[in-house]
């Protein structure tokens, strides 16, 4: 490999040992970068002769600590594993390399009149194979659904270099199981994903965006509600935020929304393929929604800049909190019933020792994102949280990763959402696919 494919300073180093969030921090040696399948496949059969762990990453977004080694294992990173293969504009079906940023994926399907399912504020760093192996969710699975329905092919390398082609480009495939959604979500613990197939929808000819302000929890499930029923097929995405989600964006990055302070947010997306059909549907709807009450102030954006400024509104609040110093964050998935009382209980079993306590994100998928701050971390603010979270979780049947994966930081709370004989059966697979664990060690599957 060509020096430039081989980083080992440290200072070149720091960058890909650190995280996203800048809490995990590995001290991994030797940075690789190749291009193609065989050249990952050489690599990994090399280390697991020699069993030297491997730690896969991609852009590096990742919020759980899975995409930097936690010792000195070797980063093996995608970035230049960026290759398109094909694009078949009548199934929608894209085949490209797993290093492709997903921003950039996304403009390339324009061209074809197309859009890549998956949408999420990391979009112009984080891969298409990184968000594969977290089977990350985003903005607009309540659209498209999650990835194990939009990914149709994986071709992957297993840790013996063995590569597994799994890369159908049909929409329809039965033969057998169904390996792919083995990578899918596994978080480079399985395998390093090296090719994508992915079926893209066309892309919408018409797009609007209302941001609503609301009173009470209640009225934003009613306004989910009504939102599904009455805007039917072109509902392409329903989000919320709490006033203190939107104070931190206010304070930290001055950004202003574009209504009076309320208790909550929404942002309900519609996309489809006629703007004036589209547009007297949500008319009517926010009408509706108004003349009730259960919304009582909303602005509608049609014009990309408007619409980008109030996405960056709802995208860019895990940015603001970081900047409020350490942020304990969780994501997880919880029965709509149960969904906001969460937060009130925390914000109220904390008290005054913390920053903020709030909550945003993607209500129509059930999926809450729960972050506390404080200026450094406090290990008796941990202790007040955890694991009183995740019981509170488990209590509810919800779940303890809604999408952002276990990585390091949470693969000793996935009993709570999983039972005894799956956490065994995953443990089995892992000792089959990888029986050296030099794949991704310490992440995913709990200690014990
Ligand atoms: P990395 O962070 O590099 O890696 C993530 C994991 O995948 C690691 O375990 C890594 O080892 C593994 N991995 C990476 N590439 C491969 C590969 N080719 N083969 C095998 N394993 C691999 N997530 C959501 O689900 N929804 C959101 O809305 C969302 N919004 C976000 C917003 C921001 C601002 C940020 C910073 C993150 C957000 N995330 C969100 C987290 C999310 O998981 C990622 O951003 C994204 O999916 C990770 O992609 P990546 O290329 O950065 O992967
Ligand atoms: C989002 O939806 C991301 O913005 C990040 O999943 C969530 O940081 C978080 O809590
Ligand atoms: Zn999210």
């Amino acid at each position: 490999m060509d020096p430039h494919r081989v980083i080992l300073g440290e200072a070149d180093l720091e960058g890909h040992n650190t995280d996203w969030l800048g809490m995990v921090r590995g001290a991994s040696k030797v940075l690789l970068k190749p291009r193609n399948t065989e050249e990952v496949s050489t690599i990994l059969k090399y280390c697991n002769d020699r069993r030297l762990a491997v730690c896969p990453q991609g852009g590096n977004t990742g919020l759980v600590g899975g995409s930097v080694p936690v010792f000195d294992e070797i980063i093996i990173s995608t970035s230049l594993m960026t290759e398109i293969e094909s694009v078949d504009r009548l199934s929608g079906v894209i085949t490209c390399q797993s290093g492709c940023v997903l921003e950039a994926l996304d403009q390339y399907a324009a061209e074809y009149g197309l859009m890549v399912p998956l949408d999420l504020g990391a979009k112009g760093s984080c891969h298409i194979g990184g968000n594969v192996s977290t089977n990350a969710g985003g903005l607009r699975v309540l659209r498209y659904g999650s990835l194990h329905g939009s990914v149709l092919g994986v071709e992957a390398v297993l840790a013996s270099g063995e590569i597994v082609n799994c890369l159908s480009a049909m929409k329809k495939d039965n033969t057998g199981y169904d390996l792919k959604h083995l990578f899918i979500g596994s978080e480079g613990t399985l395998g390093i994903i090296t090719k994508i197939a992915i079926n893209c929808p066309p892309r919408p000819q018409a797009v609007n965006l209302s941001f609503l302000g609301l009173q009470t929890f209640d009225d934003v499930l009613t306004t989910f509600r009504e939102a599904k029923d009455k805007l039917g097929e072109i509902l392409s995405s329903c989000e919320f935020i709490d006033s203190s989600s939107m104070q931190c964006v206010e304070e930290n990055l001055k950004l202003k929304p574009p209504i009076e302070p309320h208790p909550f947010y929404m942002l309900i997306e519609t996309s489809g393929s006629n703007s004036s059909h589209d547009e007297e549907k949500l008319s009517s709807f926010l009408d509706y929604a108004l003349g009730s009450g259960i919304v009582t102030d909303g602005t509608v954006a049609t014009e990309p800049s408007r619409m980008q400024h109030i996405w960056s509104l709802r995208e860019r609040i895990a940015e603001a909190l970081v900047k409020d110093g350490y942020t304990y964050k969780y994501d997880i998935s919880l029965p709509h019933s149960e969904f906001y009382k969460m937060v009130e209980d925390m914000r109220n079993h904390l008290g005054t020792g913390v920053i903020r306590c709030c909550g945003y994100g993607h209500i129509g998928d059930g999926n809450l994102h729960l972050n506390i701050t404080t200026q450094e971390f406090d290990k008796n603010v941990l202790n007040q949280i955890e694991p009183a979270v995740y019981e509170w979780t488990a209590k509810v049947n919800g779940s303890v990763s809604a999408e952002h994966g276990l990585g390091f930081k949470k693969r000793n709370f996935m009993h709570y959402s999983k039972s005894l004989g799956a956490i065994n059966l995953m443990k089995q697979l892992k000792s089959l696919m990888d029986p050296n664990g030099i794949l991704n060690p310490y992440k995913v599957l709990p200690e014990t």
